[in-house]
């Protein structure tokens, strides 16, 4: 088969895979928990360590105004990366789920009140249901789910009944981590602006595979994190909207957010800044700038294309080797996270077995259960794919399922 990215060539890039696991070949088909990482991000962070360590914003020494450069780079990388239009619209974050919870607790808790509807899917992320389950809990706010069909795709024809006029916030994934599923966002996004609300989406799963431009999905806010994208843990992004951002009260409070301080009151700093109290993780998102830099060196359009084909390769071995696979069949409607069960194994038994095959595997609810009542199963097996994934990848699974099969016979 002919794929866009030369996987066995970009392996190389990615220390971790000198290693062996249980002394074979490490098969990394995780990546949607986490990715791993290329030499040319580790090296980043080393360098900034070793060259560029001191507080950012604060100093006026030499070094200082380096790591405030390196830190405001990778800002700059973030936006380019999503088509902001502006630095002032990325607010550094921990990751997906800070970001969520920072809008919950300044925009939400600002605009969302009794009586008001938040539209959410049924397969949703725990880290876009919970935030708001609490948010609707402190407000009064009721939480609405657009359905999905037997096919892991959105009911978007119901969304006439969905949106309505009291739909504050429709906050969804661009990309399902279970199912794979990639969203109509822009139609969903011009549904809630027709009745007024804000459109939030959680681009945990989609960054990393995908072209995003959030223009073209009208979004008002979008999450996004570092570590499934070839960056470090503890980075990550919230895209908002200038206007709402500046709107918006802030949310941690402390040192940087701040203009003027006086014993019983204060002024805010500029946004993105007045979401950013503290000493931010600053090597974490150097390190997500150079991420950023590596991706868009191979080309979004080429990364999404590997890994259709990655996708379409790997569902039809998983379907001959006796797997049930959920969401939907077309590789051009989904990214390559494919949900399984095999027969009667437990999911669990299914990771245990092929990890002593080298393959690494999710087996559990995938932070989404409400979508695993949805599907009837208590859990599923996972395996997820990116750039650095082969068909060799694919064949050494469906070789460790066999082995799972002979086992429970
Ligand atoms: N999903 C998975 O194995 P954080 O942990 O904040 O970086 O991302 C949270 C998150 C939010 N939305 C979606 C759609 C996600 O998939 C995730 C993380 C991982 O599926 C870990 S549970």
């Amino acid at each position: 088969m002919s794929l866009p990215l030369d996987a066995e060539t970009l392996r190389k890039d990615f220390p971790v895979f000198d290693t062996l696991a249980h002394g074979k070949r490490l098969v990394y088909l995780d990546s949607a928990a986490t990715s791993q990482k290329p030499h040319q991000v580790i090296d980043r962070m080393v360098r900034f360590y070793e060259s560029e360590n001191a507080n950012v914003h604060r100093g006026i020494y030499e070094l200082a105004e380096r790591a405030t450069i390196a830190y405001e780079a990778a800002r700059e990388a973030c936006a380019r990366f999503i088509g902001a239009r502006s630095h002032r619209s990325i607010v550094f974050t921990r990751g997906t789920t800070e970001a969520i919870n920072l809008v919950r607790f300044t925009w939400g808790r600002a605009n969302i009140h009794d009586g008001d509807e938040i539209l959410l899917t049924e397969m949703e992320h725990h880290s876009n249901l919970v935030p708001w389950q609490l948010l609707a809990q402190e407000s009064g706010a009721t939480l609405r789910f657009l359905p999905i069909d037997d096919g892991g795709k959105l009911r978007v024809d119901l969304l006439g009944d969905y949106v309505t006029d009291r739909t504050k916030l429709v906050a969804m994934g661009l990309m399902s981590n279970v199912l794979g599923t990639i969203n109509p966002v822009r139609t969903v996004a011009d549904a809630a602006h027709s009745v007024g609300a804000r459109m939030l989406v959680d681009a945990a799963q989609a960054a990393p595979h995908l072209a995003i431009d959030v223009n073209e999905l009208d979004a008002d806010f979008l999450a996004y994190s570092a570590h499934k994208m070839c960056g470090p843990t503890g980075a990550g992004v919230l895209y908002g909207r200038e206007d709402l951002l500046e709107a918006m009260p802030p949310f941690h409070g402390g040192g940087e957010m701040i203009r003027e301080v006086y014993p019983d009151h204060s002024t805010w700093n500029e946004i993105p800044y007045k979401f950013e109290a503290g000493t931010p993780n600053i090597a974490q998102a150097v390190g997500m700038g150079a991420a950023v830099e590596y991706l868009e060196v191979l080309g979004m359009d080429a990364v999404r294309e590997h890994e259709i084909g990655m996708a379409r390769y790997a569902m039809s071995a998983l379907e001959a080797a006796g797997a049930h696979i959920y969401g939907p069949k077309d590789p051009s409607e989904r990214g390559a996270v494919i949900s399984f069960t095999l027969g009667e194994v437990h999911p669990h038994d299914v990771a245990t077995i092929v990890d002593q095959e080298g393959v690494c595997i999710r087996a559990g609810h995938h932070c989404a259960q409400p979508l695993m009542r949805r599907l009837g199963v208590p859990a599923t097996a996972r395996a997820s794919f990116y750039i650095y994934n082969t068909p060799e990848d694919v064949d050494a699974l469906t070789d460790a399922l066999e082995k799972c099969k002979e086992w429970f016979a």
